[in-house]
This record gives C-alpha cells, sequence and structure tokens, in this order.
C-alpha cells in the first residue's frame, strides 16, 4: 500500500484581516496593535527591531503619525470593500479552502463592550457566505496579529490574566455565530511569534513591563489557556468542529557536525517550537521549560485548574506556517548571519535566499511535516508557505512570475514527498493568495499573492487585481491534485 494525497485535500490560500481589509477606522471599528506595529516601513525595511521593542512612545506616535509610509498598514488592499471580487478570484483558481482572520477590534472595538458590534458580524457574515456560495471551505484564525489597541494601554495586553475572558467572549461570540459554516478554526496566529514579536502577538509593550521576558512568558501561558478554552467552547456548540493550533515552523539545523552546535539546535528548537506545540497537543508543560524558566529567573503564575484545563482541551490539529529553514551555532562568532522570518539565522550555504533574505529550503517542509508528525500524530495543515518578491506589472497588465512557480512547486513536490512519508495532512494554503500589505515590513511592494494588486508603499494606485502567471499554474496544480506541478 502507498499513502497518496486525499482526493478532498484542502488546497487553498491565506490572507488576515490587519493585511488585507483596511477601513481601520470605518464603521465603528477600534485601534489595534496593528495599526501601530508599523514601525519597519519601506524607509527602514531591514529594522525587524521596532516590532520587539514597542514602546508607549512608539506607541503614541505611531497613533498621532499621518505620514504616507504608514499608509497601506492602515488601509490594506480594501478586501473589506471588494470582499465579493476577491474571493471570487480565489473560487476561480479552484480554491478548496480559504483562509482569513476575524478582527478582534472590529467584533469588540475596545474589547470590552457588553455586546458584539452586530454591524461587523453582519459583515463577516457576508464574507464567510460569499466563502461558502463560491463552493469554498472557511478557514477562520481568530487572532492574527491583531487586538483592541484599549486592552494595550489598559492591562498591556496579554500579560494580564483578565484577557483570557475578552478573548473568550470574543471567541464564543465566532462560534455561536458561525459555526455552522465553518469548520475548521485556528485560535491564534504563530503563537510562537510572541518571543520574538511581542507587541504585535500579544501586545506586551516593553516599558511597562518590570520583567519583560517573565511578561511575554506569563502572556503566552494566558494565550495558551484562551486557546484551551476555546477549543472546549467550540465542541460544545458543534462537535463536528475542529480546531487547530498554529505556530511559524522555525526549522532549525546546525552549523557543523560538532555535538555542541546539534545540541544548541535541540535547545532551539525546543524553545522555539516544540514548547508551544507540546504544550497545546501533548496538554502539559514539557519538562525541559523548567530548566530553561530557572536559568531565566522566569516564574510563571499559574492558576488553580491550569493544569487541568490544558490537560483535557488539545488541538485537533497542528497548523503551522512555513517560509525557509534557519541554521544555528554554540558559538555564533564570525559566522555570517541573515535575515529571515522573526529572527536572525545563521547563512547556509547550501541554500538560495529571497530577497530579503529568507533562505529558501523545499526539503526542510518534508523534514518538518515528518518531525512534527513523529512527535504528535495528529493532521497537520500547512496554512502558510509562499515567497515574497518584488513583482514587475508589465504595461499590458501582466506579472511574469517564475520564481514564484518555482518555489511553491519545490514545496508542494516535498509535501508530496511528505505524504508518500505517511504523514497526514489536511490542507496546503499559500501565503498569500492575493498581494497584501506584509507583516513584517508594512511594504506592499513585499508581494505573496498569484492576484497582483495596483497599490505601492505609499498608497497610490488603482486598487485593481489582476491574476499573475502563478494564478494559472495554480489552478492547474488544484485541478490536477497536484499531479502536474
Ligand atoms: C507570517 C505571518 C503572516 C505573513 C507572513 C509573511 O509570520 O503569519 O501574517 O505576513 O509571515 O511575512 P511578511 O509579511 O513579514 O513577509
Amino acid at each position: 500500500m502507498e499513502y497518496k494525497l486525499p482526493k478532498d485535500f484542502l488546497w487553498g490560500g491565506a490572507i488576515a484581516a490587519c493585511q488585507a481589509e483596511g477601513a481601520y477606522d470605518e464603521r465603528g471599528r477600534g485601534l489595534s496593535v496593528s495599526d501601530v506595529a508599523i514601525f519597519s516601513t519601506a524607509i527602514d525595511r531591514k529594522n525587524l527591531e521596532a516590532h520587539r521593542s514597542m514602546t508607549t512612545e512608539k506607541i503614541t506616535a505611531a497613533m498621532n503619525y499621518n505620514g504616507t509610509d504608514i499608509y497601506p498598514k492602515r488601509h490594506g488592499i480594501d478586501f473589506f470593500n471588494r470582499y465579493k471580487e476577491d474571493i471570487a478570484l480565489c473560487a476561480e483558481m479552484g480554491f478548496k479552502v480559504f483562509r482569513f482572520s476575524i478582527a478582534w477590534s472590529r467584533v469588540f472595538p475596545t474589547g470590552e463592550e457588553a455586546a458584539a458590534s452586530e454591524d461587523s458580524l453582519e459583515f463577516y457574515d457576508n464574507v464567510i457566505n460569499e466563502i461558502v456560495k463560491q463552493g469554498m471551505q472557511p478557514l477562520v484564525t481568530i487572532s492574527h496579529f491583531e487586538m483592541p489597541l484599549a486592552l494595550v494601554n489598559k492591562y498591556n495586553g496579554w500579560a494580564d490574566r483578565r484577557l483570557i475572558d475578552y478573548y473568550i467572549r470574543f471567541a464564543e461570540t465566532l462560534f455561536v455565530r458561525y459555526g455552522q459554516k465553518v469548520k475548521y478554526w485556528i485560535t491564534f496566529n504563530e503563537i510562537n511569534a510572541g518571543r520574538f514579536s511581542t507587541f504585535k502577538s500579544t501586545g506586551v509593550v516593553e516599558d511597562k513591563s518590570e520583567n519583560f521576558q517573565q511578561d511575554c512568558y506569563q502572556a503566552v501561558h494566558h494565550q495558551f489557556i484562551a486557546a484551551a478554552l476555546a477549543t472546549k467552547i467550540c465542541h460544545t456548540h458543534n462537535p463536528d468542529n475542529q480546531v487547530g493550533c498554529m505556530i511559524a515552523r522555525f526549522t532549525t539545523y546546525p552549523a557543523t557536525s560538532h555535538p555542541d552546535d546539534v545540541m544548541k539546535m535541540h535547545i532551539d528548537e525546543q524553545l522555539d517550537n516544540y514548547f508551544y506545540t507540546d504544550v497545546m497537543i501533548k496538554g502539559k508543560y514539557p519538562r525541559y521549560m523548567t530548566r530553561y524558566f530557572q536559568k531565566e529567573n522566569i516564574n510563571l503564575v499559574f492558576a488553580d485548574n491550569d493544569l487541568e484545563i490544558l490537560k483535557n482541551n488539545t488541538a485537533d490539529f497542528l497548523a503551522f506556517s512555513y517560509y525557509m529553514s534557519m541554521v544555528t551555532a554554540a558559538h555564533q562568532g564570525g559566522l555570517e548571519e541573515t535575515e529571515s522570518n522573526l529572527k536572525r539565522s545563521i547563512k547556509n550555504p547550501f541554500l538560495e535566499s529571497s530577497e530579503w533574505g529568507w533562505q529558501i529550503d523545499p526539503v526542510g517542509l518534508r523534514y518538518s511535516l515528518n518531525t512534527f508528525y513523529d512527535r504528535y500524530e495528529i493532521p497537520l495543515f500547512i496554512v502558510e508557505n509562499g515567497l515574497g518578491a518584488e513583482d514587475i506589472l508589465t504595461e499590458d497588465n501582466k506579472v511574469h512570475d517564475t520564481y514564484r512557480i518555482d518555489y511553491l512547486s519545490r514545496h508542494i513536490e516535498q509535501m508530496l514527498e511528505a505524504v508518500k512519508d505517511g504523514v497526514e495532512i489536511l490542507g496546503y494554503t499559500t501565503w498569500s493568495s492575493i498581494d497584501i500589505v506584509s507583516s513584517g515590513t508594512s511594504e506592499m511592494s513585499k508581494r505573496y499573492g498569484f492576484i497582483y494588486v495596483d497599490l505601492d508603499d505609499f498608497g497610490k494606485g488603482s486598487l485593481n487585481r489582476y491574476k499573475k502567471d502563478s494564478y494559472d499554474w495554480y489552478k492547474n496544480v488544484i485541478a490536477t491534485n497536484a499531479a502536474e506541478l
């Protein structure tokens, strides 16, 4: 017997509210962390540091700033008004699933309202109905780098335990309203991002914290509890629904075969990846974290029944994003580094990099799928994979993105190898489906979609949508269930 890709494999693409919707101040939406986490812009493209250390001063400056360089981040690609056209274009490609997120700051503008905004719920009714009408499954990320800014100002974000209640109120509102139409849910986008990009992931502000490290991990602990409770509540409303956890997969290799480097790789994998999935899938804190917390002088505060909650409400599937692999060494001195998603890496001499320094590694995807499945034996869902590039729109409105086709086909090829290895995979949604604003750089010119959006880094452009060469290519991949790549 041979393992094969199932006929009902969920092919599709993804977006996030804070990078696509725009309309940041329309119809009662509250300000959100994503509106002010905008410091690495086209002007300062490589400055990821800004996201790691958001201070109240920087946030206030951003709130009062109306400069053109932050235009794309707040205005997105106007998905808020153009969702019908965008969803139709994705359906035409044959998507089986459409991944998107719901803006918390739209549904509960300050997070603390007694009732959800009916107007906003209707907007998402329309989005979901459109997806279903066009023959696709919605895959909803409940929280994708977006939360009401008011909760940051009042509570220092997820550092405060009360955030669990606010999140649960938000999540339950969604389960009640959409639970009959949405089968697949993700509780938090890249829950492991909090360690590298604390503000956009947890809303914790560095200068509001007495012990920033402690608050980072306490915030993540609160998110673990919130995710577990949300999983429980979702199942109560509809036992058939599936709730996944999600991390950014930081696949890490040792710089050499020196045992110290291999050990360092093992520890990095534990701290950056497995800590999160172990808690959310095995339902308990792994023992290796005890040593780490002691070393870092971190003392997490647990409520009486926290361990019980984690144990009884584990994730139904493991979703992850995969863009590249990384390299680590016990002694980093003198080794050349490169940028990557959320953290830096040592350069791998065997791999090519994207224009942003992300090291392209299709085999690493097969390796990641295998290592995850060996460890957990639950279904996996690749919910982000793609290439950020500076596409060029020709005079006849075409984009010849052969580099994107090359990137995606090589990754899908390795995903198929993993299927043959016996790994159970529910689906594959590319990042992104249509061009949206980059999360890391706030730029429009870092594009990932099959559909080009005519908008530049300074908010100029017609917002017209144009199919890239990769559009027809992916349509055929889906039609042939990847028999033709
Ligand atoms: C992931 C995020 C996405 C997305 C992607 C690409 O970390 O979940 O929101 O943006 O990375 O990153 P970037 O936009 O920084 O290129």
